[in-house]
């Protein structure tokens, strides 16, 4: 029987690129909405405690093993932010546009070689909630913020994180390739391997 795993994520944008790229893991992965878990209280100051707390969050309402990810945007010209504030940049429950148009306005003077940024995504599995010892996983992936949006595939910010290997924005590439490129799928590949052993 495949093992369940329940997903700490209400993100639809992660949801969608997390099925994608488990598709292969016989597991069956469901999203922690649809078990009724409660949102878990990001206070954390970095990407893997707040993994932690959702995964362990997930893992305590349902009795499943759980899988979280925490991720964000850090750009050098706002020395790492938004970082691990990256899904409320613009306040608590902001839209991703919002989101997008604060940065953009934080980074209009800003020239060309210092839009330098990254994404980074922390990926955390808890075989039970008081798992003493859960499994890390990590990808970054570096690109430059954009002067304007570009594309309409993925989320958050990808239609200003330009993808040098690809000339593009992350929001113009097909999902295969963001996952094939992108912080999270680095850091699911690597978490894939180990729950393989
Ligand atoms: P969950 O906690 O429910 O998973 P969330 O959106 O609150 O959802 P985070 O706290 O990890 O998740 O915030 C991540 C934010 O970083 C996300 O909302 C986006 O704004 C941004 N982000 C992360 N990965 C991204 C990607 O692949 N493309 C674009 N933006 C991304």
């Amino acid at each position: 029987m495949s093992r369940r795993i329940v997903l700490a994520s209400n993100n639809a944008g992660k949801l969608r690129e997390f099925n994608q790229l488990l598709q292969d893991l016989d597991c069956e992965v469901v999203p922690q909405a649809s078990l009724g878990v409660p949102e878990a209280e990001e206070t954390g100051l970095s990407f893997v405690e707040n993994a932690l707390l959702k995964a362990r969050n997930a893992a305590a309402h349902t009795g499943l093993p759980a899988l979280a990810d925490d991720s964000g945007l850090e750009v050098d010209a706002l020395r790492g932010a938004p970082g691990i504030y990256s899904a409320r940049y613009a306040g608590a429950g902001a839209s991703d546009q919002a989101n997008v148009d604060k940065l953009l306005a934080a980074l209009e003077d800003v020239p060309e070689a210092q839009r330098t940024a990254r994404f980074q995504c922390l990926i955390v599995y808890l075989r039970h909630a008081e798992d003493p010892t859960p499994i890390l996983c990590q990808g970054t992936w570096e690109g430059r913020i954009l002067r304007s949006p570009r594309g309409d595939q993925g989320f958050g910010y990808d239609p200003v994180f330009y993808v040098p290997q690809q000339d593009c924005a992350s929001a113009q590439l097909p999902p295969a390739i963001k996952n094939r490129l992108s912080h999270r799928g680095q850091a699911l590949r690597r978490l894939v391997e180990v729950l393989r052993r």
